[in-house]
């Protein structure tokens, strides 16, 4: 593997001598490395072989990513900031593409490595989730007048109205038996069906805009400098257009969890108040100004949509027989289903004073 690595990096403009490449993170989607040079002058890259069953049109998704990191880049550059670190970078083949596809058919690309940046798994403080909120919120603001259009690559991604047809024909089909122990789960789907339909309508009548928006805006996403501030955004891969709500409900399935994602301890999943109010307070800083009045009216409501379609799409995969998500042991989609729905419950709970929380902040 070492050396068919090398050989594929050997693909890339990249700056100095190749030391190793080695595995790094969880994603549950695509394959990434770190690989770093020799000499402590030339930059570190991040290399990701991109997952080509998710990602059907991987040379449209570079596009896309190209598009608005160059666009962020403008920005950053008339605010005064530095583009290279506060922008993700894309490193081109030595022939100039956006990626390289291999003999094989598989698809590789690679960025920049930000020097001294670090991630979190978790928003361990109010502080973090503030500075993270503002991260998505810088990010949406710069984009804000992205003139271009965006290929969508992945249609139908936080549509609803699409993910109950996949739902439904998997459920039809029950390729593996599974269903018949799954009555519970199953309910929790269909008891709130109408309450999602009925906000997805909104965006397709344009009621609710659709913007650039990031589409898996997890903490691990942001790339933060050691003093705890946000320097950028990362795994630009779901750049769609879409609501800005996706990306806000997503943060906050991810940043206000006090459990695990995938917890077998169901009484360790919560949703944080207070790692909320820190998000929401750091995201309008910089999206008051141009969010409109539905938007900012669905904020709450987005952390239950897209915490629901979380559940939705696990559950659904673990009735498929586990061929979307990487999976660690067998009924790992089945875990992952019972904590988001735990987290879901939580937020349902909580969801009048994350309402006020919203109010009092623009
Ligand atoms: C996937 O790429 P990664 O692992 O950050 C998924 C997201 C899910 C997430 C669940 C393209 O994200 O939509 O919310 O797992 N990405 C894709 O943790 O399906
Ligand atoms: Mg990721």
């Amino acid at each position: 593997m070492e050396t068919k690595l090398f050989k594929i990096a050997e693909r890339f403009q990249i700056d100095g001598e190749i030391k190793d490449i080695k595995p790094l993170g969880e994603g549950f989607i695509n394959d990434t490395y770190i690989l770093t040079t020799v000499s402590a002058d030339s930059p570190n890259y991040l290399m990701q072989r991109k997952n080509k069953n998710i990602f059907t049109d991987v040379p449209a998704m570079m596009d896309n990513i190209e598009r608005i990191t160059q666009h962020l880049k403008t920005k950053i550059h008339e605010q005064g900031g530095d583009p290279m670190r506060e922008a993700m970078t894309v490193t081109k083949t030595k022939d100039g593409k956006l990626y390289y596809k291999d003999e094989e058919g598989e698809f590789w690309a690679l960025c920049l490595f930000i020097q001294g940046s670090v991630t979190h798994e978790a928003a361990d403080t109010p502080e973090l989730a503030y500075a993270g909120g503002k991260g998505i919120g810088k990010f949406q603001s710069m984009t804000s007048d992205f003139k271009g259009s965006l290929k969508d690559i992945l249609p139908g991604f936080h549509n609803i109205r699409f993910r109950f047809k996949q739902w439904d024909e998997v459920l039809a089909k029950d390729p593996v038996g599974r269903k018949k122990e799954l009555a519970r789960e199953i309910s929790w789907i269909e008891d709130r069906r109408d309450e999602m339909l009925a906000f997805w309508q909104l965006v397709e009548d344009g009621t609710i805009p659709t913007r650039v928006t990031h589409n898996d805006t997890k903490i691990n996403n942001i790339l933060f400098d050691d003093k705890g501030d946000v320097l950028c955004v990362i795994d630009l891969d779901t750049v769609l257009s879409s609501t800005v709500l996706n990306d806000f409900g997503d943060a906050i399935r991810s940043y206000t969890n006090t459990g695990l994602e995938d917890d077998k301890d169901l009484e360790k999943v919560s949703m944080d108040i207070d790692i909320f109010t820190a998000y929401t307070k750091g995201y309008l800083s910089e999206t008051k100004s141009f969010l409109t009045q539905p938007e900012i009216d669905h904020l709450a409501f987005s952390a239950k949509y897209i915490t629901y379609e979380q559940v939705l799409r696990f559950l659904m995969d673990y009735i498929d027989g586990d061929n979307y998500y990487k999976i660690k042991y067998p009924q790992h989609n089945l875990v992952r289903t019972h904590a988001q729905y735990k987290l879901l419950q939580s937020i349902e709970s909580q969801y009048q004073k994350m309402k006020e929380v919203v109010k009092a902040n623009v």
